[in-house]
């Protein structure tokens, strides 16, 4: 079978920049390679249609070459550089690059000096230990590389979920064409989608046209679509997403998007409730034991007022006593976006961000906020421009140039200093002390014990200079584990020193995390919601970290950057 859709066309054109990387072509090569898979696997609509309607290079990063060679793929089933380069290498070499921790260039080592061409001549050397005896691949290397082959035999545990960007991305363009082809119906997200949770397993759509299901697969964005039952399709789209589509009928409109919006374990305990009081909630409506009749509701709101509770925002619904709260009265005010009025963490292009200071501070000041702080990375930060210390006393001194050509908005000179593994940071204090602002982040040695990451945090949260702690647990959803860390002892000292605890709105990172967040913001713990923004669009990433505020049950009381400038400056750690 050729190969067609968009994540075998990314697969191919990975495993072309990791056979180009074994040859020892030029990084760009390679990273372009890499580049347009990612661009490839993320494409909304199908990349094989786009090559053969000769549109593929309107895609970023995708020119004539890669055109041609995406159009080899598709008409052939190969490419022939891949095949070419192949032929060169032992098969077992390329899955040796695909393991956790080796990659092509150290892959093509083993196999230069080692004659290592397979997974199995790998875990022989690393056993009996030959692999210590090249210069640079320690007896940690060893037990790593076992650890690897280890787990690269193991059957995969679990899917893979979509992170929510992703997932709304491509949600939202499948709302916006369900809704051209029928632009009077009623469409909505459910699931955890529409709870705005981390990560997602598939999509839920919620229609009040069953004609419509049977229009899915003539959607540009959808690969695959069948009819699963009456009311029910079931659709793939070309970026790989499971779609699960529902139709009732109006007036039902609001039972079944509630049972669909769950989650499982809040409907479970919503439903044990009602039954207490003789109510019995299923998608088709509330049967009502003293009467026999079935209500059925057209909006979630009459059916929440019909069981006697006020409306519970979608992202509190994860039986976390959300029910409780609504039954008492006590549901908690949520943070809305509209309720920021200030960003305290971005980059420039002084380190790696993609825009001025003055494209920043626009951006901002469109975006209604009254300060932005600019928080370029400190020296040791170990990827992208790092800014030395001279460089960010010339910084310093071009925000408060920019910030005094700028009326309404008040720019904040900072930094984003890195933690050292022993909780110093990357800037002595004088330099520190001239700085409007500092975020103090740890972006190497991960592993650490968790009672040495404890210590180099509160450190840091101690340290009278700093006003902020970022992303807090290092944590890359769906992809890196946070370290370790007593978080509790974390926010037991920001509470002592002032110190605030950011959550970065990447939707990647979402760090303070929801658990944690509700449980900082308990401790007392004052919580920024911050961008982590690398170019002006990148400051419309806060909307994650307002829907992982929401999810943490926090409102404008706990979110310190609610507060209007002055009250934020007078809030402000002073040393
Ligand atoms: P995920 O895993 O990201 O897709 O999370 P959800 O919450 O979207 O889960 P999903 O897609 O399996 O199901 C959508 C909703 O349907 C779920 O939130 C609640 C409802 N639901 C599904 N299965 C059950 C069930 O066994 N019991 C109840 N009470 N509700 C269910
Ligand atoms: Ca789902
Ligand atoms: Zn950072």
């Amino acid at each position: 079978m050729r190969p067609t859709s968009n994540g075998q066309i990314a697969d191919a054109l990975d495993e072309l920049g990791d056979l180009y990387e074994l040859d020892g072509a030029v990084v760009h090569r390679v990273l372009a390679y890499r580049n347009a898979a990612t661009v490839v696997r993320d494409a909304a609509v199908s990349v094989a249609a786009l090559t053969r309607e000769g549109r593929v290079t309107e895609l970023p990063g995708i020119g004539a070459t890669l055109e041609q060679k995406i159009s080899d793929l598709i008409e052939t089933g190969e490419i022939p550089a891949a095949v070419k380069l192949r032929a060169r290498f032992p098969s077992g070499l390329l899955a040796i690059t695909a393991l956790p921790g080796l990659g092509p260039k150290r892959a093509r080592r083993l196999f230069d000096e080692l004659g290592i061409d397979s997974p199995q001549a790998l875990r022989e050397a690393a056993v009996t230990q030959k692999l210590r005896t090249l210069r640079g691949f320690g007896a940690k290397f060893e037990e790593s590389v076992l650890a690897s082959l280890d787990a690269a035999a193991a059957p995969q545990r679990r899917v893979r979920r979509t992170v929510l960007d992703r997932a709304l991305a491509v949600g939202e363009l499948l709302l916006a064409a369900l809704r051209e082809l029928d632009p009077g119906a009623r469409l909505e997200l459910a699931g955890s989608a529409r709870r705005r949770a981390e990560s997602v397993k598939d999509l839920d759509i919620v229609l009040d046209r069953p004609e419509l299901l049977d229009r899915v697969g003539e959607l540009e964005l959808i690969e695959t679509a069948s009819r699963t039952s009456a009311g029910a399709a079931r659709a793939r789209t070309h970026s790989g997403l499971t779609v699960e589509l529902r139709a009732v009928a109006p007036e039902q409109f609001g039972d079944l998007l509630q049972h669909l919006t769950g989650s499982a374990a809040h409907n479970a305990a919503l439903r044990e409730w009602a039954v207490r009081r003789g109510l019995h909630i299923s998608e088709y409506g509330v049967l009502d034991d003293a009467t026999a009749q079935t209500s059925v509701f057209a909006t979630e709101e009459q059916l929440y007022e019909h069981l006697g509770l006020p409306y519970i925002e979608p992202e509190l619904r994860e039986n976390r006593g959300e029910i409780e709260a609504a039954i008492a009265g006590k549901l908690p005010q949520l943070i809305e976006l509209g309720d920021i009025r200030g960003d305290l963490h971005c980059h420039t292009t002084a380190s790696d961000g993609h825009a001025s200071i003055t494209e920043m501070a626009q951006a901002a000041r469109e975006r209604g906020y009254e300060y932005l702080a600019i928080t370029d990375h400190s020296a040791s930060h170990g990827f992208g421009n790092d800014v030395s210390p001279d460089q960010l006393r010339r910084q310093i001194e071009l925000v408060r140039e920019a910030d005094g050509e700028l009326d309404d908005i008040h720019l904040l000179a900072g930094s984003e200093v890195n933690i050292l593994p022993d909780g110093s940071l990357d800037y002595d204090d004088e330099l520190l002390g001239e700085l409007d602002w500092v975020i103090a982040s740890v972006h190497t040695a991960f592993t650490l014990h968790s009672d040495a990451m404890t210590a180099r945090v509160i450190a840091a949260a101690e340290h009278p200079h700093v006003h902020a702690i970022g992303h807090l647990t290092g944590r890359m959803i769906e992809r890196r584990r946070p370290y370790e860390l007593d978080v509790d002892a974390v926010f037991a000292a920001c509470a002592r020193a002032g110190t605030l605890l950011e959550i970065n709105s990447s939707p990647n990172r979402r760090d303070l995390g929801e658990v944690h967040a509700r449980a900082a913001g308990a401790a007392g713990v004052g919580i920024l919601i911050d961008s982590d923004a690398h170019s002006p669009a990148g400051l419309d990433a806060l909307r994650y970290g307002i829907w992982t505020a929401r999810r943490a049950w926090l409102g404008p009381a706990e979110i310190v950057n609610t507060l209007p400038w002055r009250a934020f400056d007078a809030r402000r750690k002073r040393a």
